[in-house]
């Protein structure tokens, strides 16, 4: 390159055409704890999968689930929140299958407008592959994001992203028009990169990107930025390319990234991909055309052989926790429930004195165990826990109530616990009485002592109560409540108002 000027922008221009990838570095709700239950009696499947915004803080609009037993033939269905204590961010869907063949599926996690997803495998190198062994890694609008182009072919509708052993897969769609590079001696040239990040790498500042491109040197490849401050890009090896009508399919070997010391290590977990097109109308005239939103890519898929035999699940340790501080009845009924074909639960119930309840569990991997609590407000006699992993039911024998529980028996009204605490508006505050009052006096103290609240409460039943409060023209802090009459002081619960 003997034109310093010529230099100059070319290193420009592959800057802003790298520059888009970085977007793959934008917060995506991360896939994680990807599951599914045993096929059950009638077929049906049921799968969960967590959209979690850690480590990055992104908003979770929600999940698809790609499914087949016909690779490449996919069916995506969106999945439920289910939203309860435990299970915040963690999706689901039941579909029903055949009892024989084999199950394919991955899970797609969306936010606004980033998204993160697990792709098919492309088994064995199809090339071009099928547009269902790529997943799709964004939600691209039409219209150039940055306006003033009007080649309809530089407009992306989509990015698509698959893998296999050898080699990472793309594709790019756009609105018509093929994909040209070369507009004749004076141009416009074009150039289309598909990005790929490695957030493990430290600095998360080298990207690499499968280009399309015919300018000057630089031919179609593989190519890596170090840093956005400057410097060439290097050309890592060669690509694969292809285009049919609107497609546009690249491929690169694994080892040409991975044979790079800046890399990392393959698959690192997630990586991150985005896709931009730019129009060089001359060396003084060029122009990022159009960018997807960079999303998150992981190179798994999940099989299971339908007709394989189940593994029952295990229950270990049922029984009762004490978890809580309180002196009322309040239970946390807990089992640890395993299942090595990390099957999630269908039915996850404890039965106390003849009724069912759900319990939850905040962990979602079922293989190591996980622990499932269902807290209990009321006295009870009896209790067993039932789980199912979508085919084998297994039940704990019937216990009952510990020594422990029955030593807790009041004697007195008694304090119990408020809920939420810390609070912003409203608290629930529970106490238990042994027999009817037909009064109690209700008192709520700030923290120098002085009395913000003296209510009496009437016609108290024997059992489980509840009262509300709402402070009104009080200051953020620490309360303290309790209950008495003539006889009788509980003891004093703590109180965290938060305005
Ligand atoms: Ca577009
Ligand atoms: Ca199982
Ligand atoms: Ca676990």
């Amino acid at each position: 390159m003997k034109n310093p000027l010529k230099f100059m922008i070319l290193c420009l221009i592959l800057l802003i055409a790298f520059a888009a990838t970085a977007t793959a570095q934008s917060p995506y709700p991360a896939i994680i704890n990807p599951t599914a239950s045993a096929r059950g009696l009638t077929g049906n499947i049921y799968y969960n999968v967590d959209a979690t915004t850690e480590p990055s803080p992104a908003i979770i609009s929600g999940a698809t689930l790609s499914y087949s037993t016909s690779v490449p033939t996919f069916t995506t269905v969106n999945m439920t929140n289910i939203g309860t204590f435990g299970y915040e961010y963690t999706y689901e869907t039941t579909q029903n299958h055949p009892a024989t063949g084999t199950l394919t599926y991955y899970f797609t996690t969306k936010g606004s407008p980033n998204w993160a997803t697990e792709s098919p495998k492309n088994t064995a190198d199809q090339w071009p592959p099928n547009d269902g062994l790529l997943a799709q890694t964004c939600n691209e609008p039409t219209g150039d994001l940055a306006g003033g182009v009007t080649d309809n072919f530089m407009d992306l509708t989509g990015y698509y992203i698959g893998y296999s052993d050898t080699y990472i897969y793309v594709r790019l769609t756009n609105a018509g028009g093929g994909w040209p590079t070369d507009g004749g001696w004076s141009g416009p040239y074009y150039s289309y990169a598909a990005g790929i990040t490695n957030p493990d790498h430290p600095e998360d500042s080298i990207f690499y990107a499968l280009t399309l491109v015919d300018f000057l040197t630089y031919g179609p490849g593989l190519y890596k930025q170090v840093g956005t401050g400057g410097g060439l890009p290097s050309r890592l090896g060669d690509i694969d390319y292809s285009t049919s009508g609107n497609n546009l399919y690249m491929r690169c070997t694994i080892s040409s990234i991975t044979g790079d010391a800046d890399w990392g290590t393959w698959p690192s977990g997630i990586f991150g991909g985005g896709a931009q097109t730019l129009k060089i109308a001359s060396l003084e005239d060029f122009i990022l055309a159009d960018g997807t939103d960079g999303a998150g890519f992981y190179p798994h898929t999940h099989t299971m052989n339908l007709a394989a035999a189940n593994t029952a699940p295990v229950l270990t340790d049922p029984g009762i926790a004490r978890l809580k501080f309180t002196i009322s009845p309040d239970d946390i009924f807990q089992v640890t429930y395993t299942d090595a074909n990390n099957n999630c639960p269908t039915v996850h119930n404890v039965n106390i004195d003849g009724s069912f309840y759900i319990l939850s569990s905040s962990d979602h991997s079922y293989n190591d165990g996980a622990l499932f609590t269902y807290d209990h407000r009321v006295p009870f006699d009896n209790f067993y826990f039932i789980f199912c992993d979508g085919k084998d039911t297994v039940e704990t024998e019937e216990l009952s109530v510990p020594d422990a529980v029955k030593a807790r028996i009041p004697e007195h009204f008694l304090m119990g616990n408020a809920y939420p605490n810390p609070f912003n508006s409203k608290t629930e505050i529970s106490f238990f009485a042994d027999k009817y009052y037909s009064k109690l006096e209700l008192i709520i103290s700030d923290i120098s002592g002085r009395r913000v609240v003296s209510r009496t409460l009437e016609t108290i039943q024997p059992g489980q109560n509840l009262f509300y409060w709402s402070p009104e023209n009080l200051n953020s802090g620490v309360y303290f409540y309790t209950l008495r009459n003539q006889d009788w002081v509980s003891s004093t619960g703590k109180l965290l108002y938060i305005k």
